[in-house]
């Protein structure tokens, strides 16, 4: 009987070290610092035709996020044409590293009376 106990004891104790492995694998898959995109608070919102805040300061090498939180659709497109983003509905995000220091300005692509700037330094 008490060999059966022990058996049990070891494979229980088995168990619970592969699962703490599996665990820690997980958790190292799912660190944020990983991602592609730089999270941060480079985050242009969308809302009542205008871009808030319209004039935004990032480091270069940053991601700029924008999020369309109006109620009709709007595009991102630089005065340039160097980028443009799809056609954003309502809800959805674009987002765009800026690799080179300058100000970028940009408009609304279906309002062209819609304008901001980025500014990488
Ligand atoms: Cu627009």
């Amino acid at each position: 009987m008490a060999k059966t106990a022990n058996k049990r004891a070891v494979l229980l104790a088995s168990l619970t070290l592969v699962f703490f492995y599996a665990g820690c694998v997980q958790q190292g898959q799912n660190n944020p610092g990983a991602t592609t995109v730089p999270a941060g608070p480079n985050t242009v919102t969308i809302k009542d035709f205008a871009f808030n805040p319209p004039q935004l300061t990032i480091k270069k090498g940053d991601a700029v996020t924008w999020t369309n939180q109006d109620s009709v659709p709007h595009q991102i497109v630089a005065d340039s044409g160097e980028f443009k983003s799809e056609i954003l509905s309502p809800g959805q995000s674009f987002s765009r590293v800026f690799s080179s220091a300058g100000a970028i300005p940009y408009h609304c692509g279906i309002h062209p009376s819609m304008k901001g700037t980025v500014t990488a330094e």
